[in-house]
């Protein structure tokens, strides 16, 4: 997979994700023909099931786009299970300590880095590698992601990011506002945030890994891009479905 590379190598990969929680391959199947970077599946606030979400990877395959799930809060295992799938990367949310990211990467890269137990029949299918090749460069090929999106993951960023295994971070700007403001508000979209990006940013290139976030809106995401993200999400595929049904009423309505 030439993007786990790409966004690996590339300073400013200016890469834009769909981002889709309806727990339906045909969702990933239509909105993958759109012209994404990549597909994430979020398996967290999303419904996803292990194997509808197999399902989808190779919808995401079939579209010629690396598929990204985002597991459930601690859920660790997923990850391996994700992988084996075919996932191209892992988004862990709620990282908050060292601790934290050294039990992700336990499960998503094989030794030396990590104890990911063999079994990639999938992922070996789509990709087109033989066992030997995929044990060789799937340390490599895959991405490992740490959410930030608490206080304490603000303050250990450096020793979260010092974790070898760990590819890069995703930043939740909704938990963060909510976090940083101890409960008050829900704003991911303040000056306030766009700070605590910037300094993200700027941690990750210190220690040559990339960054990723997610925006509410494609304005959004493109301010985040401008902020120095490598990748962002340019709103949900509810979102998406709504504006969309929206636009189309009010179209229908103004005639
Ligand atoms: C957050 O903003 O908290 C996320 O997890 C991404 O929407
Ligand atoms: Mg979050």
């Amino acid at each position: 997979d030439s993007f786990a590379d790409r966004i690996k190598t590339d300073g400013h990969a200016g890469l834009v994700s769909a981002w889709i929680g309806i727990p339906e391959p045909m969702v990933v199947h239509h909105l993958a023909q759109e012209d994404f970077d990549s597909v994430v599946l979020d398996m967290q606030h999303g419904m996803w099931d292990m194997a509808s979400a197999s399902n989808a990877v190779t919808q995401c395959r079939s579209a010629g786009k690396p598929a990204i799930a985002r597991i459930p809060v601690g859920d660790f295992a997923s990850a391996s299970r994700l992988l084996d799938a075919g996932c191209t990367g892992v988004i862990a949310p709620m990282v908050n300590s060292v601790a934290d990211a050294e039990a992700l990467v336990r499960f998503a890269k094989y030794p030396p880095l990590g104890e990911r137990s063999w079994g990639p029949t999938l992922a070996l299918n789509h990709m087109k590698l033989s066992a030997d090749e995929y044990l060789r460069t799937a340390n490599r090929l895959t991405l490992t992601i740490a959410m930030v999106e608490t206080r304490a993951a603000l303050d250990a960023i450096d020793g979260i990011l010092g974790v070898e295994g760990i590819d890069g971070v995703f930043v939740g700007p909704s938990d963060l506002s909510i976090a940083l403001s101890n409960g008050a508000r829900l704003a991911p979209d303040t000056d306030e945030i766009d700070r605590e990006l910037a300094y993200i940013v700027a941690r990750c290139r210190a220690h040559k890994k990339f960054t990723c976030a997610f925006g509410s809106n494609g304005k959004r995401a493109g301010e985040l891009l401008a902020l120095g993200c490598d990748l962002v999400v340019a709103s949900a595929d509810t979102t998406q479905l709504r504006a969309g049904a929206a636009s189309a009423i009010n179209g229908a309505r103004t005639f």
